[in-house]
């Protein structure tokens, strides 16, 4: 095995090395300046879209980060932090590995870019808003589903915990988002956090 993951902190690349953290996997890790197509030009040799997570497991290639947990849990499981498609949850399960960053992510990177990244000039707080709002009423679904249990599916932590934690830690480190967790996700994510696979993690990256 032979598995390399390119990460920048706190980007969506979390998601893999918190997974890989969990699974106790051996594995390279590059940590790059954020944004790699920026500060790291010569990383589009390595990945043409110039986007981070990057795994590389041979000639395996793969820039999606939810899917990348699925792979590694797949690839080199068995391992309880996934369910089998015999198991009654699958649909569940799969349903938030894809919701995660389809449904979650997806408004907030729009935030991050109109409130952050892009130069004053081309910041648009009408998008920040409109995409804001967007993330909370998705966030409300989170929230009504973790009121009556510790972890998403199956009564066990499992990648889509990682999957949906890590939209969730995003949102506590974007100053539009930071509080639109409710009581229930609030609890979550310190649950999430407290794990030693979650620290170690945090401890890998440059920050
Ligand atoms: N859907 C992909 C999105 C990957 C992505 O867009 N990553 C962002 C960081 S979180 C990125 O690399 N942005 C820098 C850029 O677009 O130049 C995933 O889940 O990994």
């Amino acid at each position: 095995m032979s598995l390399t993951l390119y990460h920048c902190a706190h980007a969506r690349s979390l998601r893999p090395l918190w997974c890989l953290e969990e699974m106790c996997l051996d594995y390279e890790l590059v940590n790059l300046p954020f944004p790699p197509r920026v500060f790291a030009k010569e990383y589009k040799e390595i990945n043409p879209l110039g986007t981070i997570p990057f795994l590389v497991d041979g000639p395996t290639k793969m820039s999606e980060s939810s899917g990348i947990c699925f792979y590694l849990t797949e690839k080199y499981g068995p391992t309880d932090l996934a369910l089998s498609v015999e198991d009654a949850n699958y649909g569940s399960f799969l349903n938030w590995l894809y919701f995660s960053d389809a449904t979650l992510t997806f408004p907030q990177t729009l935030v991050l870019r109109y409130t952050q990244l892009e130069p004053e000039e081309r910041r648009i707080p009408q998008v920040a808003g409109d995409y804001s709002a967007w993330f909370a009423g998705r966030l409300r679904h989170v929230e009504a589903t973790l009121a009556d249990r510790e972890f998403l599916v199956a009564d066990r932590f499992t990648i889509a915990d990682i999957a949906i934690g890590y939209a969730l830690h995003l949102a506590t480190r974007l100053p539009p988002l930071e509080n639109y967790l409710g009581p229930h996700a609030s609890a979550y994510l310190e649950r999430l956090r407290a794990r030693d696979g979650f620290q170690r993690a945090l401890k890998k990256q440059n920050t």
